[in-house]
């Protein structure tokens, strides 16, 4: 980093918007390392999670969010929540849509609250590689009249087209401030927390239908061994009905082994080092309905 930049600029800017339209991919992207988990079906993100982006000229604490929809339950509820606390505490927001969508009745009730919340807002169209570029701007057009928008900017995520015009816009629009975070720090999420969500996005992207949507998991044990320089973990997936125990597990244990294997590379990238991954189905039935149950898997 170069002292000698001035003014420093630092703080933060949530990322908003329905499920599935790229908010977590985009924070990976920003940040420089994968620290959200991210798939192909909505509600993946459960928390709010922060993701630092350092430059020369400023420090941008982003929040990722869940995405905000109309789902019921305490679990649902309390994500959503998550989302809209989120734009009450920051500097900034980014409301994500896609590219590839028109504007719906969740877009209207996001940009509701947005208007309520006085915060400046950019709006990000994602994952304009999927869409031509004559079709964008109608779509910008659209947008623009329906909130006043500080700015616009069309990216993808998934290419990093448009990124580093949206980071230096959004550390422009950010106050003077100090360095909140030292300059090799990613994330606050306890690397505990990252581990078992590795563990939840396989079980997002592997299984279907009710059943990633009724799993939570816990970290059982995290012995760190540095002289083998080896981590032994053993987390536990809670599934909410018997019957999803046995799709989980799969034919022979395969599915499990499957989730096992590939959580497990990640989480060797994240830690660096040799994991022993050991994982165990739980039935849990009920859980994302109890107060209780919700805070001890993580969400409170
Ligand atoms: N083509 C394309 N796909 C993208 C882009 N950004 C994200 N995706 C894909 O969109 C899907 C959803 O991405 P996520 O980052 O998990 O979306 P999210 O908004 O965090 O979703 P929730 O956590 O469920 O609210 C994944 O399959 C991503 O690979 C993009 O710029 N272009
Ligand atoms: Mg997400």
């Amino acid at each position: 980093m170069n002292p000698s930049v001035s003014p420093f600029h630092s703080g933060f800017a949530a990322i908003i918007g329905r499920p599935n339209v790229g908010k977590s991919t985009l924070l990976n992207r920003m940040v420089g390392q994968k620290i959200a988990i991210t798939s192909d079906k909505p509600q993946t993100t459960r928390n709010r999670i922060l993701g630092i982006h350092h430059r020369d000229d400023g420090q941008i604490l982003f929040l990722d969010t869940p995405g905000i929809h109309q789902g019921r339950g305490r679990l649902n509820r309390f994500m959503v929540d998550q989302a809209l606390g989120a734009c009450a505490e920051v500097d900034l927001v980014l409301f994500m849509v896609s590219a590839v969508e028109r504007p719906g009745t969740d877009e209207e009730a996001i940009l509701k609250h947005l208007s309520a919340s006085k915060r400046p807002v950019f709006l990000v169209l994602n994952k304009i590689d999927r869409v031509k570029p004559e079709q964008l701007l109608p779509l910008i057009r659209d947008y623009a009249g329906r909130f006043p928008f500080a700015e616009i900017f069309p990216v993808s995520g998934l290419t990093g087209d448009g990124v580093e015009g949206l980071l230096t816009a959004i550390c422009q629009r950010l106050p003077e401030g100090p360095h909140y975070y030292p300059d090799d720090m990613v994330t606050d999420q306890p690397e505990r927390f990252i581990v078992a969500e590795m563990v939840r996005e396989q079980l997002m992207r592997q299984t279907h239908e009710e059943i990633p949507y009724g799993a939570a998991v816990v970290i059982e044990s995290f012995d760190e061994q540095p002289e083998r320089g080896l981590v032994i973990i053993h987390a536990a997936i809670m599934v909410a009905r018997d019957s999803h125990k046995g799709i989980v597990l799969g034919k022979g244990g395969a599915m499990i082994r499957n989730i096992g294997r590939s959580a497990r590379k990640e989480i060797e990238r994240l830690l660096g080092c040799r994991i022993y991954l050991e994982l165990f189905v739980r039935v849990q039935p009920g859980w994302t309905e109890s107060d209780r149950l919700l805070k001890e898997f993580g969400y409170h």
